[in-house]
Parts: C-alpha cells; structure tokens; sequence
C-alpha cells in the first residue's frame, strides 16, 4: 500500500459523544437496523472521479486541491500509482464499494486502441487492489463527455462516426466492470440532448438512444455480464436539455423502446432538483414502477443553478430518502454512492474524510431517523387512513374494476354530496417528523 494518507488510520465508529472528527457518530456498520446491518442497508460508495481527479478547478479558476500523490497527468504509471492510493482511501474509510468511468482511471490515448491498452494496464491494479482491500465495484460507466468529439452527443450525435466510437468505448468499460465483477453499469448521457433546436431531429437522436442501449443490452448477454444496468436522469448540463431528463421521462422512453426489462434508475439528488422536484419525488417515481436501482447521494445548493455535487449533510434529506428506500425493501445491487466533491476551498487531502465521513455519518442518521418513524408506525398510519375508503365499498369497487361511469352516477347521485373529506395534516406530519429528528 502507498501510504498516500500516512497519518490517518481507519475510521472507526466512536458513538455520538466521540468529539473526534476522524471517527463515525453514527455509522456503526454492524449495528442492525430492522433486523440488518446498516452497511448492508446503505452499500456507501466512492467515486474515482471526485475523490482522486477532481482538482477543485471551476469556470474562473484553476484546480486548488492539493493531492501530494500525484506524479503527473496521461502518464499510465501515475495511473496505476493513484488507483492505488484510491483503494488506500476506501479501506481506511470503510467504505465498501466504489464507481468509476474508463477515462477517469485511465488516461486518454491517442488512438482508442492505445487507450484501450492504458485500461487494460490500470484495470489490472484495481483489480489487485480489490482482492487486497477487499472494496468491490458497485458500477462502472464510460465518460463520453469530455473529448471534443462528443461536442454533438455520444449515441446521439449527428455523426454516426461518433455513435460508432461511443459504442465501443461502451463496449470496453463494460468488459472491464465485468472483470472487476462489478454490480452494475451505469448510462448517464452528458451529452446526449441538444443545445438548439434549430439544427437538431429529436425524434430520430431519441431512435438512436434507443438502438444504442440495445446494442448494450446485447452485448451483456453475449459476455454473460450479470451486474444491473442503469440510467442516471439530469435534465441539463451541460447541454441545454438532456433527453433521460428525470425519472418519468426516462421510464417513458425506457418503455417506448422497450428497455424497461433491461435497465433501473440510478437517482441523484442533484439532478432532481435541477429537474424541479425534490430527491423523493424522483424515489417515488422510479420506485413506483419497480425501477428504482441506485442512489447518487450529494445535493446541490438552493442559490446555485447548477450541479454543485456538495456532500449530503442535510437531515430531512437522508430520512426522506431513506424511507423511500426501506418501503421498497432496500438496495439489491446498488447503493448510496457519494457522486460528491469537496469544496473548492475545501482543498487539503483531509477534508475528502471529512467529507464522507459526513455523508456517512448523515445517512446513518437517516437511516436511524427512518427506521424509527417505521417502527412508531404513525406516519403509516395516518397514510393507510387516509386512503381508508379505497379498501372497501365504492373505493374497492373502483380498484378491482368492478363499475364503470355509469355505476359511479348511479352511486354519486344518490349519496348527494361529498362529506367525507378528511384533514391532509401537512404541518402536523411534518412536525411528527420533527419528533425523530
Ligand atoms: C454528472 C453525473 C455523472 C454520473 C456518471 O452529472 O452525475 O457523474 O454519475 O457518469
Ligand atoms: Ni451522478
Ligand atoms: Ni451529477
């Protein structure tokens, strides 16, 4: 092991009086919550991109992070060098899983065989690096974004030479999340939407979408890929409109296409609310049609208009998701993946702990906070009454299909009129949250 954070041992979980900031208040990876390990509950994982590539830099100015491992960039020994004190980094936090894209591991060569090669060659120390430590994959992605030559889009560009070297690029990164044994893969389109209208046929980038995620979906049953596929809606940024822009839009073209079978959602709360709603609602829906795979755990800033990524230090936010979560019976192959960065002026190689160990830690709580409210049982409660006339007469009549409009008159007329409305305790239920909190 490199030794890239030599004064930092592993964290452990001291309680919620420990004062030391190198240790977890909350999680307590073995505690059981409902009957299960917290870490099995949460699967925490860290993202190669952020945590060892992210320099800090933003549009006005350069990267201020101070990374004293590195040995220098596109060189395939400082590579592999810093894929090493990555794995360091997740075995003294705990963290049991991480994520990756083929470009951020590796650096670009100047043909794609050659990057290809670069892969192959970093690949082979994570690889190492897992049995090692012990950290496996949660999932791996390809980064079609940065090049130039996905200014148009990557499976929906106008070129379809560039459809062409997306797929197999594709096809590569998820050759190697399958040697790594990874959970899953993930399809977050960067630049898959457009900036104009004026030069853009929607219909027919949306068809390529489609025939693109086919082919993937074909290629992991001819390499016996078993990991869960997954697309990560955000509705923009860096094009004007991405086409996955938030759950609904991406379950609807999932169906339209006839890919639902083959894919689940990989929510982040940032990209909600750059979508307009909140993280939950985002759960809610994808959970709704039994596609809710993943989590990307950040959140952005309410006076920021973009995808600031911060960590999720922010109560409500982890106990929302985290009763979505709990109500769908938990993670199978995803997790809570920190898709997060520090601050900018956050920029000493101690703060990327502190940092997750915030997550961390708030998730815990959510999750503590959830678990509670489950047990209590009065939120449930209180729903399960509210929809109390569904569950007999006219309601249980409706729901099995049994009348039609003209039963519906016939009933309506002669109950006259609606005097069973009941009370939506908004602020009653939200100060019943505030209870466990
Ligand atoms: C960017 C996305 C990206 C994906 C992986 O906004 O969140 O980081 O998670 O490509
Ligand atoms: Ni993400
Ligand atoms: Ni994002």
């Amino acid at each position: 092991m490199p030794s890239a954070f030599p004064k930092i041992s592993t964290i452990q979980y001291e309680g919620p009086r420990s004062r030391n900031p190198l240790a977890f208040k909350h999680y307590n990876p073995h505690e059981l919550v409902e009957g299960k390990p917290m870490k099995d509950h949460l699967r925490f994982s860290v993202v190669y991109w952020h945590t060892m590539r992210g320099a800090g830099a933003d549009m006005f100015g350069w990267g201020s992070a101070v990374r004293p491992w590195e040995l220098g960039e596109g060189n395939v020994e400082a590579a592999k060098h810093r894929a090493r004190c990555f794995f360091e980094f997740c075995e003294k936090l705990g963290a049991p899983f991480y994520a990756f894209h083929d470009r951020d591991v590796a650096p670009h060569g100047k043909t794609l065989k050659e990057s290809n090669r670069n892969l192959d060659a970093v690949v082979k120390v994570m690889k190492e690096e897992q049995k090692r430590s012990g950290v496996k994959l949660l999932w791996g992605t390809a980064q079609l974004f940065v090049h130039p030559r996905f200014m148009h889009g990557a499976a929906t560009s106008c070129n379809a030479d560039v459809f062409a070297y997306a797929a197999a690029q594709v096809k590569k990164a998820m050759e190697v999340t399958h040697q790594l044994g990874g959970a899953g893969y993930v399809f977050w389109g960067g630049r898959e939407g457009y900036t104009t209208l004026l030069n853009t046929e929607l219909k027919r980038e949306m068809d390529h979408l489609g025939a693109f995620l086919h082919m993937a979906a074909d290629h992991k049953k001819k390499i016996g890929f078993k990991g869960q596929f997954y697309i990560e809606p955000k509705p923009k940024e860096p094009t004007k409109h991405q086409y996955d822009s938030d759950a609904a839009a991406c379950l609807n073209f999932l169906r339209e296409y006839n890919l639902l079978k083959d894919f689940k959602l990989n929510i982040e709360t940032n990209h909600a609310t750059l979508a307009g709603h909140t993280m939950q609602h985002e759960l809610e829906v994808a959970a709704a049609a039994k596609a809710l795979g993943s989590i990307d755990a950040n959140t952005g800033d309410l006076l920021l208009g973009w995808d600031t990524d911060q960590f999720p230090t922010d109560l409500y936010l982890t106990t929302q998701v985290m009763l979505t979560i709990l109500k769908m019976g938990g993670f199978t192959t995803g997790g809570t993946n920190f898709d997060a960065k520090v601050r900018r002026e956050s920029f000493e190689p101690i703060d990327l702990f502190y940092a997750h160990i915030a997550g961390m830690d708030t998730f815990a709580r959510g999750l503590k906070i959830a678990a509670a409210i489950r047990k209590d049982g009065r939120l449930a409660d209180f729903v399960r009454q509210r929809y109390a006339s569904w569950d007999s007469g006219i309601g249980e009549k409706i729901e099995k299909g049994k009348v039609g409009f003209r039963e519906l008159e016939a009933y309506a007329l002669k109950m006259g009129e609606v005097t069973t409305n009941t009370s939506g305790r908004q602020e009653f239920l939200e100060n019943l949250i505030n209870e466990f909190i």
